[in-house]
């Protein structure tokens, strides 16, 4: 055998012995703290009016470093609204990537939950977690954007199980994003937020290399049968 050919042949037993494709994750929008509150705010909405605050940030105890915190000021509702580069065509990333992010709060009602949500205009499409939230921790949340996933639509007309053409109709045209804050009937709760993150997931460069050479591995085969 050439030593040519010993070469490619180490390197197709590499891939063959490499179970999954290496995949990185390329960050489409994210926001990490680490010197400010990165244009986050929160949303206030009591008796149908809304106010806005700006959240606190810290410079550590987050996951890690900084990350923001806010401390409830009505008995309304209250949400994390992401800054403009949450806005936008995310649609690449349907059926390959989706949005994660760290989240806790000091009281949370047994029957609450953290959901990330995304408008297009007024329709809105939300993910959730389960309810029994333990306190006081780092939770990690991440949501594919595929039907592995019980995403949510509302078009005005109540909530539905939503289908890939929804996923479409507002991640190809996101105009508002914002995750939960309210874990607390009364002005009690103190929530935190770590690395909003849509992301995308993409072959590495090794991965595109290894694939080429496979692909001239089995090309000399094919010769070498004929
Ligand atoms: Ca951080
Ligand atoms: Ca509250």
């Amino acid at each position: 055998m050439k030593r040519s050919n010993r070469l490619i042949a180490l390197a197709a037993l590499f891939l063959c012995s490499t179970p999954v494709l290496a995949q990185t994750q390329t960050y489409l929008a994210h926001s990490n703290y680490d010197v400010d509150l990165d244009g986050w705010l929160v949303k206030d909405t009591i008796n149908g009016v809304s106010s806005y605050y700006t959240p606190t940030w810290l410079a550590n105890g987050g996951a890690p470093d900084g990350h923001m915190n806010f401390h409830d000021v009505t008995p309304g509702g209250y949400i994390f609204e992401a800054p403009d580069k949450f806005h936008g065509d995310f649609s690449a990333a349907i059926g390959n990537g989706g949005v994660f992010y760290d989240w806790g709060a000091d009281w949370i009602m047994d029957d609450r939950v953290s959901s990330v949500t995304f408008w297009s205009g007024d329709i809105r499409l939300w993910a959730s977690s389960g309810q029994g939230l333990a306190t006081n921790v780092w939770h990690h949340f991440d949501y594919a954007f595929d039907m592995s996933v019980n995403w949510r639509i509302d078009y005005g007309l109540g909530a539905q199980t939503a289908t890939m053409s929804d996923l479409y109709t507002v991640l190809s045209n996101v105009t508002d994003m914002n995750i939960s804050g309210e874990t607390w009937t009364g002005i009690t709760e103190t929530t935190w937020v770590d690395n909003p993150t849509i992301y995308m997931n993409v072959p590495a460069p090794g991965a595109f290399a290894l694939l080429g050479l496979a692909g001239l591995v089995s090309k000399r085969r094919r010769r070498s049968v004929e």
